[in-house]
């Protein structure tokens, strides 16, 4: 790598990169293409509600996912709302604490109790063990996550809900373009919701989609989603709005279409990131199980304290006095925040020592068209930087 022997700007040197490298940078597709597609929206006076490139974004994400219904939205915590309330959701729901805080919030929000399951730390995704040993009588479902894009333990969770009689769904914000077993996440369960924030590898602005191959659910989301609304006034629910815009949809449309390169830039950085932090003692590069085809849009890595002689705080604070963005996703866990951190004897019946583990050692760093492989390089080169100096780094993280 090009990095010149100097002094980590947490000892004092200058930071390294004089402009910020962020977590989530957005990619930007074909801009004249997103460009033209606003302006048609324009000129045909349809703006909004059905229009045509709304239409065309559920076509290409169904072909996609290679599912048969597709409900776009405003965002995806919108969209689980609308779900959790098509799917009959009551009671208690489970899912993983070690998500972000929209998954639970969602639950919450439409008046159900959200019960934290522990996860797997070597995929970071729930544990159906644990989650079967959380069942009550007044659970009605089970909400999974493919965290970080990486699917989540498909078969023994259908096997669980089975069992049960629950529903299943998954939030799957991180997870277009990622597989298990050769099958697309979308297939996954009762039904599943992407996300298209900005930060998503895949994104609308804001946007979400709701994405199932069950008919009578997709037909009471297409209403919800829509105030309730079926056929012209006809109103045949509680409803809401959470329609998509067609500016939103033209850039979905122009973005989906550059899944297949995004995925291949998103790799090779991985491939980078590997390389570079091959060896380093205490900092290990999480990589996807023998299972999963992911899609790489986040990287994270660990930190063994231990081993490193830093904590994963004070690697973090090397890397942002570096002007490295790194993002600490998703510490502390939901059940150790707001509000569910006051009541852990309703969210959290069991502990969960596996999500507070991981929490404590995760990173997570920028990828995507935001970062050049040099750049890459860099990153990892300031890494191994700090973990050599990580007596200096602590002496003057203590003074
Ligand atoms: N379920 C899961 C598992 C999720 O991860 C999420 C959202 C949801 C559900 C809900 O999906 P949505 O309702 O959002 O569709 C972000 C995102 O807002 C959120 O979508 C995402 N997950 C969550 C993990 O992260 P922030 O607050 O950390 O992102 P923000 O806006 O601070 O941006 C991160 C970095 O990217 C910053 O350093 C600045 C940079 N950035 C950001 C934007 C928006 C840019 O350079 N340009 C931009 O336009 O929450």
């Amino acid at each position: 790598h090009t990095t010149m022997p100097r002094d980590l700007a947490i000892l004092g040197g200058e930071p390294f990169f004089v402009q910020p490298l962020h977590v989530g940078r957005p990619n930007v597709p074909d801009e004249r293409k997103v460009m033209e597609r606003i302006q048609q929206a324009i000129d045909r006076r349809w703006l909004t509600s059905f229009g045509p490139l709304v239409k065309q974004f559920e076509h290409d994400l169904a072909l996609t996912a290679g599912v048969k219904h597709c409900i776009v939205t405003c965002n995806a915590s919108i969209a689980l709302q609308v779900l959790i309330r098509a799917g009959g959701l009551r009671g208690e729901v489970i899912l993983p604490s070690f998500t972000f805080i929209a998954t639970a919030h969602t639950l919450l929000w439409e008046g159900i109790t959200p019960i934290f399951c522990d996860i797997d730390e070597d995929t970071g995704n729930i544990d159906p063990d644990h989650a079967a040993r959380l069942i009550t009588p007044k659970t009605t479902g089970i909400m999974g996550v493919h965290l970080w894009g990486h699917p989540a333990p498909t078969e023994q969770l259908a096997d669980l809900a089975g069992a049960h009689g629950l529903r299943l769904f998954y939030d799957s914000a991180h997870a277009i373009g990622s597989s298990r077993l050769g099958r697309p996440v979308g297939n996954f369960g009762d039904a599943e919701v992407y996300s298209f924030h900005a930060t998503k590898f895949i994104n609308s602005f804001e946007g979400g989609a709701i994405v199932t191959n069950d008919d009578e659910l997709a037909e009471r989301v297409r209403s919800m989603h829509n105030y309730g609304r079926g056929e012209g006034e006809y109103v045949s629910s509680i409803g809401t709005n959470a329609k998509m815009t067609e500016v939103a949809a033209a850039m979905g449309i122009t973005s989906l279409e550059n899944m297949p390169y995004l995925i291949d830039v998103n790799r090779e950085r991985f491939e980078h990131y590997r390389a570079g932090l091959a060896g380093v003692p205490g900092v290990e590069l999480r990589c996807p199980s023998r299972e999963n085809t992911v899609n790489h849009q986040y990287i994270v890595f660990e930190v063994d304290e231990a081993e490193a002689g830093l904590s994963r705080d004070e690697l973090v604070a090397t890397l942002l006095a570096e002007n490295v963005l790194a993002r600490t996703h998703f510490h502390p866990g939901c059940h150790r925040t707001e509000p569910y951190v006051h009541d852990q004897a309703t969210y959290a019946p069991l502990p969960l020592p596996h999500s507070e583990a991981l929490s404590d050692r995760v990173v997570m760093l920028p990828t995507g068209t935001g970062i050049t492989l040099t750049e890459v390089g860099q990153v990892c080169d300031i890494i191994r930087q700090a973990v050599a100096q990580a007596p200096a780094i602590r002496a003057a993280s203590l003074a």
